[in-house]
């Protein structure tokens, strides 16, 4: 009660004194007076409610500090034209209606009594690529939720193994190195949880998804190492004499092969997209050697090799 008491000498008169001081002036606008006139009601109705809890003297005397300074701002202005006085109301409006937001807040707190949390959002959906290094914050989820005065939230995953949450902060950070070829989404369910001292805790969950980008990070690799095949010698130009093929593991562009051979001398060509290899002129000797390539079409470019072997029968 003794708080309350000190609450209400010394709020309210200072309320009332930036009431008085806004009356006087009648350029102020009506109705920001009327505006000004609900906030001191709104103190009005806090002061009761505070009445009833433990207050903290220090976050009061905040409080009371920082009304003193707004009504010594006021009153420095007083003899200055009406639009700074009408601002500097303003800006006291403006100013309380945080502070109301900040004790409303705080009351809850007091109460020990908290409400189930509330999240920013239904769910939470975020991409990381697969290239990140353990340890990465790739997101945060936020839960509405008032903390401090003995009012605490906890954050925590359920099922999380490639990542783990900031119990504290609710950041989504990676445990593990990821791989987009072996699993490319993730999803959680994710608890706030808030706790008060000694007393029942309240817990809200929400689905979290976690997409893995792909990562130009595999190089084609060829079904086969050594390809060798034997052709006729009246084989013709065009004929199809073998296909090889290669393997990305990557995704779109990072995972489109193109097909090449080298040297570019051998009686034969290669087919750029589908690796089919055909005579291109004719022969000159009976067994021809080359190498075929396969590169894909990321940044920096991968690619691997294979050797062909082919051989004209006798
Ligand atoms: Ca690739
Ligand atoms: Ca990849």
């Amino acid at each position: 009660m003794s708080s309350f008491i000190l609450i209400l000498a010394t709020v309210l008169p200072t309320a009332f004194l930036l009431k008085s001081l806004v009356d006087e002036k009648t350029a102020v606008n009506q109705m920001m007076i009327a505006d000004f006139n609900n906030k001191i009601k709104d103190l009005d109705s806090l002061a009761e409610s505070l009445q009833k809890l433990e207050t903290s003297s220090l976050l009061r005397d905040a409080k009371l500090t920082y009304l003193e300074n707004q009504l010594s701002a006021l009153k420095q202005n007083k003899t200055n034209s009406d639009s700074i006085i009408n601002t500097k109301v303003e800006n006291v409006i403006n100013s309380w209606e945080e502070d109301v937001s900040k004790v409303e807040d705080m009351t809850q707190c007091l109460a020990c009594n908290p409400s189930i949390p509330t999240w920013s959002s239904n769910s939470y959906t975020f991409n990381v690529k697969e290239s990140v290094t353990v340890g990465t914050v790739i997101g945060k989820l936020l839960s509405n939720v008032c903390t401090g005065y003995g009012v605490s939230v906890a954050y925590t995953m359920y099922k999380g193994f490639n990542f783990t949450i900031n119990k504290v902060t609710g950041e989504i950070i990676t445990a593990t190195s990821l791989d987009r070829e072996k699993q490319q989404r993730y999803e959680h369910i994710v608890s706030a949880t808030v706790s008060c001292t000694e007393k029942t805790s309240k817990s809200q969950n929400v689905s979290l998804a976690i997409n893995i980008e792909d990562v130009n990070d595999n190089a084609p690799v060829f079904t086969n190492t050594n390809y060798n095949v034997l052709v006729s010698p009246s084989a013709r130009i065009g004929e199809q004499v073998l296909s090889v093929t290669a393997i990305d593991r990557d995704e779109n562009e990072n995972g489109q092969v193109q097909y090449e051979k080298t040297p570019e001398s051998v009686p034969f060509k290669i087919d750029q997209q589908f690796g089919t290899i055909s005579v291109a002129s004719s022969f000159d000797s009976s067994v021809y050697n080359f190498q075929v390539l396969a590169k894909d079409g990321g940044s920096p470019q991968l690619s691997s090799s294979a050797n062909v072997t082919i051989t004209l029968r006798e």
